[in-house]
């Protein structure tokens, strides 16, 4: 397979920025090791490297449907609230029900500010009724947690504990999570999460991650042991052909799964989403932005975020936002695109007005290169998961 790296708009040239390697920007406890993997390209998350791929997106693709993948998601931070009102002041944090979440449970939760708009999309992790962690993307939520928590009276510690993630995705995970830590690994449900113990490395371990696959993930909880962890992981992987990965830009988009900061900001809420299904609106508990959700919901969605399939030849995984036009109006933005080998099928997924939302519904995209017709299809396009 070619190692040309598509990152353009349609049929783009490959185009690459260097990153240096320096202090300011914060390393993994894997760092090391996926550097001796080989890794050498990077993107920036949480202020940390975190690796973008291995061998190209393409055929770091084929190894993490058919077999197993080791990622250094160790920039996925943890906000770690512990004491007597946890629950409470996480609830005020998260428009969803935490009351429905009881310890070894996880969701995936919306942060939001006063305006409904969206602050973070993290996974929810209870660990004990008094202890949550909220598994982080791509924003700065232990500022925003310690700030709403020094206007209050609450009685919770919030701090960014020494932990690090790191996530083993693909149809084999289970196999190599067995040698690791014992047959009953297999058994742990989908978004379930409990303590572990590997030769003395405490971890965390879930059964979670950002594919479309089966998997886990590995909560390294002191990051000495990074070097060891990924190298147990690494050997016990060999009999089932595990590769470094990392998050699949491709995987993702056919899995409907989110980026914060490309497929939404501060600027979307979760209902003009169609993501209702992830907020509740009608506890009795008081959370951020309560209001502001409750009066979108009653005015009614403005547009929802959908999948589309566009027609023509292989497109390359988008630099930018797409516009979406009916004639001469902008009717949305793609925000992720990719072709799917697999599938055979050119994918994206869209803001569009609530007019253009329905499944079939057929729009124009202009990618800057040039104008394809797409038509509007569910999420996800394919998923393996529990
Ligand atoms: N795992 C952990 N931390 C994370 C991520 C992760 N932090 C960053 C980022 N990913 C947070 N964003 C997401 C986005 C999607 C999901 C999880 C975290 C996800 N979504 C399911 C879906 O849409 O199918 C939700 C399924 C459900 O709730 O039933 O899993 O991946 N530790």
């Amino acid at each position: 397979m070619s190692d040309e790296i598509v990152t353009g708009g349609a049929m783009a040239p490959r185009q690459i920025a260097e990153l240096p390697i320096g202090p300011r920007i914060r390393k993994s406890p894997f760092f090391e090791a996926t550097q001796r993997a080989g890794f050498r390209v990077y993107t920036v998350y949480n202020h940390m490297y975190l690796p973008a791929y291995y061998r190209s997106v393409q055929e770091d693709l084929e190894w993490l449907v058919s077999a197993v993948t080791l990622w250094d998601v160790a920039c996925e931070r943890q906000v770690e609230i512990s004491g007597p009102d946890a629950a409470a002041f996480t609830q005020y944090l998260c428009p969803r029900d935490l009351s429905r979440c009881p310890p070894g449970h996880c969701r995936y939760v919306f942060m939001c500010d006063a305006n409904g708009g969206i602050l973070n999309d993290p996974l929810l992790l209870r660990l004990a009724e008094d202890r949550f962690w909220l598994s982080i993307a791509d924003s700065d939520i232990l500022l925003w947690a310690q700030g709403i928590a020094s206007q209050g009276s609450w009685d919770v510690e919030i701090r960014e504990p020494d932990v690090s993630p790191l996530a083993l995705q693909g149809p084999r995970s289970a196999d190599v999570m067995c040698d690791l830590l014992g047959a009953d690994m297999a058994a742990l449900p989908f978004f379930r999460c409990r303590e572990a113990d590997l030769d003395g490395i405490p971890l965390v371990v879930s059964r979670s991650g950002w594919s479309g696959e089966d998997g886990f993930e590995i909560y390294l909880c002191d990051g000495q042991y990074g070097d060891a962890l990924w190298d147990k992981i690494m050997a016990a992987g060999i009999p089932h052909d595990i590769a470094p990965g990392a998050p699949n830009a491709i995987n993702r988009i056919e899995a409907g799964l989110l980026s914060y900061g490309g497929d939404m900001t501060q600027a979307d809420n979760p209902i003009d989403m169609g993501l209702d299904a992830f907020i509740d609106l009608d506890i009795d508990a008081d959370f951020i932005g309560k209001k502001a959700l409750l009066d979108i919901r009653a005015r009614g969605p403005r547009a929802v975020f959908t999948g589309l399939e566009f027609s023509g030849p292989p497109i390359s995984v988008n630099e930018h936002p797409w516009a979406c036009r009916d004639g001469d109006a902008v009717i949305g933005r793609v925000t992720a695109a990719a072709y799917s080998p697999r599938l055979h099928i050119n994918m994206g997924m869209a803001h569009l007005d609530i007019a253009y939302g329905a499944v079939g519904t057929e729009i124009e995209v202009d990618t800057g290169s040039g104008v394809l017709t797409a038509r509007v299809r569910p999420l996800p396009f394919y998923s393996r998961r529990g």
